[in-house]
Order: structure tokens, then C-alpha cells, then sequence
């Protein structure tokens, strides 16, 4: 790195897929294009190995080197690929950050620009850092990539969720007037499929209740998303997280609201948090209670036999059993989705113009700003 000039291009590869190779094959003959610069190949060993270690690749310019990346896998880890690969998303920011600057150090700015996979989206972060161009290589066709730009667009438009609309056509989109919505990417589930799982920001159930969740979860086959801080995955069952690595996804906080939006959750298993409640009850999602303390139990009552849109957890506690048996009766009987139907439009109507919660807004509006 003697020269002033910057002249090294950082390359962040997607490595799984088949996405590193493509990205070689156009950073080689830029290589060869621009033998003064220096390409600089960020992806872990074994993406690497594949990239650089075949035969094929024996002809690799001198101009470019390749630098492993931390994978982010548990060493002892032996489970599924898909597993492997969210031990990897979890710490890509970070370890591909950490790679470059332990190769750069102090010489960042010899940087000039990036090319990153489009799925390594923080490479944007550190170019505007270094205020130097970013260029995003996108692997897959251009029509993908427009419904991927246009995302915002065909949500709002197929907003209630695909049911029953599966043949219409996307024209509103530019280039995509014989694409079907089935054409488009999977969310993957079907409606009112999904569990949601969350016990709010103080409530943790027992090490053995966590456990006899995750197991009638798995039992179930119901495909889920858990909000579960990191330190309480341990507390897993063994395998747990491989063998539902196709069906579940467990994360340290969701955007619970627009979760629960979504058209795909089908129920919410939850601590009965006030803040919860109201969410689930705005989204028309029926839920399955279990109460810790404090005025929990009174609304899981209010939930459960009140309103009759959800129901308590069997014996109260997380077994096994109960929890498949209350996931089959919530996901499949109709008539908690009907009644918490009923209780969202009148949630909506109350804070509607002539709604009461805006006349109790304004009421209380009047006694506080009033002279
Ligand atoms: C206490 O309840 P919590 O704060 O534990 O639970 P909630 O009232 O249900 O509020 C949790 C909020 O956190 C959000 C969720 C709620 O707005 O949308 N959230 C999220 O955005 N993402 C996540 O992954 C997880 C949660 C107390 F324990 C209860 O008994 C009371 O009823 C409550 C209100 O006083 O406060």
C-alpha cells in the first residue's frame, strides 16, 4: 500500500449459493482491465476455498487477493446448512467489518470503492463512511430485482394478502405485466399460518416451560417467530433450533406490531402485557395466554372468557401437550379469528372521528390546555 492514490477495490461476497462465483468472474475481468489496482476479496474460508481452489480458477490475476471472513458458526456446531447460515446472518455486519479493517487498519483510505453482493447491504454504510463509491451486484435476474425495488408498492397494493388472488397480474409494475402475484418471492407462509411468540420486555418463562414450548412447537410443525433474547436460546432444547431451521426463526426483538400485521400470523402467544393485548386485538390476531403476574392474569381472563379471543394456556403452565392442543384450537377453530374481528373494528371505530377514545382524548386535551 505505498501508493497514495487509493487504489484498492473492497469485494464483500454473499457466501452462500451461488453467489461468490459470479462475482468473481466479474471482479477477474475487471482485474484485468485495471492491473494498477488492487482487488480485495472479503468472503469466509470455505466460500474461498470454493471460489479460489478450483481448477478452473487457476488463471487468477495477481491484482486480486482473497481475505477469510469469520463465519460466525460455533465451532462443535454440526446441524443443518440453513441453521448455519443464520449463525452466519447474525454476524456478518460485524466479522466482515472486523476483516477489512483488520487488513486495512490504518490504510482505510487507500480504499476506493466497493463491490458488495446486494445482500451485503451495510457495505453502502462503510463506503458513504469513507465517502467512496459503492456499486451493489445483484446474482439473480432483473425482473426479481423489481419486485424487490417495488416492494413497498405491490405490499400496499396486495395489502389484504394474496388469498384468492393468486392469478392476478402485477401491472403496475414496470416490466412485470405477465407476472402473477404466485409469481412473486415467498413472505412464504400462508395466511393465518404462523405463530407469533413474545413475553414482552420483563417476563421470562422457567427454563422448563421455555422448553416445553419450543417442543409442542415443534411437535406442532406450526412454523413460528420467536422473540427471545439471545442469552435464552441456550435453554433450548438439544437440535431445537436445526430441526426447525425450515419453519421457525427466532430473533432478540421483532417490530411486534407490524408483525402481528402481518397477514401470515395466525396467533400470538403472549404474557398478556396490556401493550400486547391491544396490538393483537388492532391486528385481529387471536391469542393464547400465558399470565405471569400483575394485571396479566385479569386480562388473559378478559382474553379468554370475556371476549373469547384466545384462550388460556392449559393447566397454565407450557407442557408439551397443552401447548400443541391450544396452537391446533386457536390456528383452526374460526371463531376466535371472528370475534376478535368483530373487537377490532369496534378498536378502530373508537379511534375514528366520532370514535370514544378521541372524545376521551379531546376531553382530556380540553382540561389540559384550557386557560
Ligand atoms: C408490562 O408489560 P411488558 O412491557 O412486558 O409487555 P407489553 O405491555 O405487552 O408491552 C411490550 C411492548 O414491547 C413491544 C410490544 C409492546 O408494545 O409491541 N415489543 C416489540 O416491539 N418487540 C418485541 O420483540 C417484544 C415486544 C407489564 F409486565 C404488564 O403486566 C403491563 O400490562 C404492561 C403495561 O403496563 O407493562
Amino acid at each position: 500500500m505505498a501508493s497514495k492514490k487509493p487504489n484498492h477495490v473492497v469485494v464483500m461476497a454473499f457466501p452462500y449459493g451461488t453467489h461468490a462465483m459470479p462475482l468473481f468472474n466479474l471482479v477477474r475481468r475487471l482485474a484485468i482491465q485495471a492491473p494498477t489496482l488492487t482487488f480485495s476479496f472479503f468472503s469466509t474460508s470455505k466460500s474461498n476455498q470454493s471460489v479460489f481452489g478450483t481448477s478452473s480458477n487457476d488463471n487468477i490475476p495477481s491484482n486480486i487477493k482473497s481475505y477469510d471472513v469469520d463465519d460466525g458458526v460455533p465451532k462443535d456446531f454440526t446441524g443443518h446448512h440453513m441453521a448455519e447460515m443464520i449463525f452466519f446472518l447474525k454476524s456478518m455486519v460485524e466479522n466482515y467489518k472486523n476483516g477489512i479493517h483488520s487488513v486495512y487498519g490504518d490504510e482505510m483510505k487507500m480504499i476506493k470503492c466497493f463491490i458488495c453482493d446486494s445482500f451485503m447491504y451495510f457495505g453502502s454504510d462503510m463506503a458513504d463512511e469513507l465517502g467512496v463509491p459503492m456499486v451493489s451486484f445483484w446474482t439473480a435476474g432483473p425482473c426479481s430485482l423489481s419486485t424487490h425495488f417495488y416492494t413497498d408498492l405491490i405490499r400496499q397494493s396486495i395489502t389484504l394478502g394474496p388469498n384468492g388472488r393468486e392469478e392476478e397480474i402485477i401491472d403496475f409494475v414496470p416490466g412485470l405485466s405477465l407476472i402473477r402475484i404466485r409469481d412473486l418471492q415467498e413472505d412464504k407462509q400462508s395466511p393465518n399460518s404462523v405463530a407469533y411468540i413474545s413475553f414482552g420486555t420483563l417476563t421470562t418463562p422457567p427454563p422448563h416451560e421455555l422448553a416445553a414450548l419450543a417442543e409442542g412447537l415443534e411437535e406442532s410443525g406450526v412454523p413460528f417467530l420467536w422473540s427471545l433474547k439471545d442469552h435464552l436460546v441456550c435453554q433450548l432444547p438439544n437440535g431445537f433450533l436445526e430441526r426447525t431451521s425450515k419453519t421457525g426463526f427466532i430473533v432478540p426483538w421483532t417490530p411486534q406490531q407490524r408483525v402481528l400485521g402481518h397477514h401470515a400470523v395466525g396467533v400470538f402467544v403472549t404474557h398478556c402485557g396490556w401493550n400486547s393485548v391491544m396490538e393483537s386485538i388492532t391486528a385481529g390476531v387471536p391469542m393464547i395466554c400465558r399470565p405471569f403476574f400483575g394485571d396479566q392474569r385479569i386480562n388473559c381472563r378478559m382474553v379468554s372468557d370475556v371476549w373469547g379471543i384466545g384462550t388460556r394456556i392449559k393447566d397454565g403452565v407450557f407442557t408439551k401437550d397443552g401447548t400443541k392442543d391450544c396452537l391446533d384450537m386457536i390456528l383452526y377453530e374460526e371463531k376466535f379469528r371472528e370475534r376478535i374481528g368483530a373487537l377490532r373494528s369496534l378498536a378502530k371505530h373508537a379511534v375514528g372521528l366520532e370514535g370514544s377514545s378521541t372524545k376521551n382524548f379531546n376531553t382530556l386535551a380540553e382540561i389540559v390546555c384550557k386557560d
